[in-house]
């Protein structure tokens, strides 16, 4: 049967989140199954899916925009067939139905769903986003983000804009990894332990372990610019996509409410930063992340209210240049 997050609960009401399956990877060697070729992938995302939106913000900042397409699925879940219940990621029919939204202009397919049925007959996973397709070969080179964004990072610097910047530099790499998993799990994927949970003690340790990890970001981040010292990697990026949607989301939706995003000086003014690196603000499309989250998710939001605040301006004043002076 065709499953959502929504289904991947343990016995114990915890949440358990599923590995990615599509895992072969672009590379900078033209005479690899996928080479780094411009014009020849499309990252499908949807905006408000911080996994899909730590893709995009590569894309922008490495400046790949030319080079690789990209396009949003529709904010809200739909049906995904009409021969059964699935709801999961859907396209619109036209590009004014959902502003930020397109069609599916490459393969004509009406969801996610269609898109794993065209790169595989017998498919038994989720329909998630990102989904890095390959326009060539008519098939999903990977569908986890944390390697596609290793590859937007070394692998296109022949064609990438912005070769020079590079977020996993060698000598931040075992840093870099020690802080994305920590992150990770108590934080990216911590929100939604607390937010998916069906019992209160999963909840509660989730919730724990959360406020926990974010203390520790506001320590770090009292002392550094960033969260691996003063460079921006990849562990900046991928803290960013949760924290962006902390207060206006987490806190209600997922009940995230011990403290908020804005009650943390340092975690809030470099949320301000990262949002100001040129091309950041465009991969943030509010509409679209409340839609989602309070649209998807009956069991947790049945009526699908989207609460009205807190509306943060994060392209206001910050203090983190303090760091670099
Ligand atoms: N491990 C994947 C996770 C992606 C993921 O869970 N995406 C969610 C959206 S935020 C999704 O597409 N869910 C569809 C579903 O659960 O059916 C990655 O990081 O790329």
């Amino acid at each position: 049967m065709a499953r959502s997050s929504l289904d991947e609960m343990a016995d114990t009401g915890a949440f358990n989140r599923t590995p990615s399956t599509f895992r072969s990877f672009v590379s900078r060697d033209p005479s690899s199954a996928f080479p780094a070729e411009s014009g020849r992938y499309h990252l499908y995302i949807s905006y408000a899916c911080p996994w899909a939106s730590r893709c995009l913000a590569y894309l922008k900042i490495k400046g790949l925009e030319k080079a690789i397409s990209f396009s949003s699925v529709k904010p809200v879940w739909g049906r995904t067939k009409e021969t059964d219940e699935h709801m999961g990621w859907v396209f619109p029919t036209s590009s004014t139905e959902e502003p930020g939204a397109e069609p599916d202009h490459l393969n004509g397919a009406k969801s996610a769903r269609g898109l794993y049925e065209l790169a595989s007959a017998n498919y038994t996973g989720k329909y998630t986003v990102p989904i890095l397709w390959d326009k060539k070969l008519k098939t999903i080179v990977n569908n986890e983000s944390s390697e596609i964004i290793r590859m937007l990072n070394a692998e296109f610097n022949d064609i990438a804009e912005n070769a020079a910047l590079d977020l996993y530099p060698v000598h931040l790499q075992s840093q870099i990894d020690k802080v994305n998993e920590w992150v990770y799990d108590d934080i990216n994927n911590g929100v939604y332990k607390c937010g998916f949970a069906k019992k209160q003690e999963p909840y509660e340790e989730a919730a724990n372990k959360l406020y926990q990890a974010l203390d520790k970001c506001e320590v770090i981040l009292s002392k550094n610019r960033y969260i691996c010292g003063e460079s921006l990697t990849e562990a900046d990026i991928r803290l960013f996509v949760t924290l962006i949607r902390f207060d206006e989301v987490y806190a209600v939706h997922f009940k995230c409410n011990k403290k908020l995003l804005r009650e943390y000086p340092n975690l809030f003014n470099y949320t301000k930063d990262i949002f100001q690196i040129p091309g950041m603000s465009s991969t943030v499309n509010m509409k679209h992340i409340k839609k989602h989250y309070y649209g998807s998710h009956p069991s947790i939001n049945p009526f699908g209210i989207i609460p009205l605040g807190p509306d943060t301006d994060y392209s206001s004043p910050h203090d983190r240049q303090k760091f670099t002076s």
